[in-house]
C-alpha cells in the first residue's frame, strides 16, 4: 500500500492536477509480452493521447485494447504506430492488454488509474488510523501483565 499512498500524494502535490489537461503518453508492445507503461494515470476528462507502438526489433504482431473506454488499435506489425485518443470520463481502475491470444496471460496487460478531480476521497488521516490500534495493544500488555501477577499470587 505504501507505493500507492505515496503516488496519491505526489498527484495531489502537481500544480493543475485537478484540472482536465492531456496525457501524451508513448505505448511501447514488447515481444516479451510486456505493456510500456504498465500504469498510466490520468485525472478525470483528461485527453489521453496514446502513441501505441509495435518496436521495429519485434517479431511478433500485437494489438492494444482499452475496453472500458471502447478504444482498441488494430493489429499491429512490427514497425507500426497507430495513436488514440479517449477522454476518460470517469475515476476507476482499468485495464489495457493485448489481445492476442496468450498474450494478456502472459503478462501484456497494465493498468489505466483515473483519479477524481476533486482528488483522492477525503478520510481521516493516516496517522490517527495507524495509531488507534497502539495503545489497544498496550492496555491489552498491560492486561496480560496483571494476570500474570494474579497467577503468580495464587501460587
Ligand atoms: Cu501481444
Amino acid at each position: 500500500m505504501k507505493p500507492v499512498w505515496i503516488s496519491l500524494v505526489a498527484l495531489a502535490a502537481l500544480p493543475g492536477a485537478a484540472t482536465a489537461g492531456t496525457q501524451s503518453i508513448e505505448v511501447l508492445l514488447h515481444d516479451y509480452l510486456h505493456i510500456a507503461p504498465e500504469t498510466i494515470r490520468a485525472t478525470v476528462a483528461d485527453l489521453l493521447d496514446l502513441r501505441v507502438t509495435n518496436p521495429a526489433e519485434n517479431t511478433a504482431a500485437h494489438d492494444f485494447r482499452l475496453d472500458d473506454f471502447d478504444r482498441m488499435t488494430p493489429l499491429l506489425n512490427p514497425g507500426q504506430t497507430v495513436a488514440i485518443t479517449a477522454v476518460v470520463d470517469r475515476a476507476g481502475t482499468f485495464e489495457y492488454w493485448c489481445s492476442v491470444p496468450g498474450h494478456r496471460d502472459g503478462g501484456m496487460v497494465g493498468t489505466l488509474v483515473v483519479t477524481d478531480a476533486a482528488g483522492p476521497t477525503p478520510h481521516p488521516p493516516k496517522a490517527e488510523e495507524d495509531a488507534s490500534p497502539a495503545p489497544a495493544f498496550l492496555g491489552a500488555a498491560a492486561g496480560l501483565v496483571v494476570a500474570a501477577r494474579a497467577v503468580r499470587r495464587r501460587d
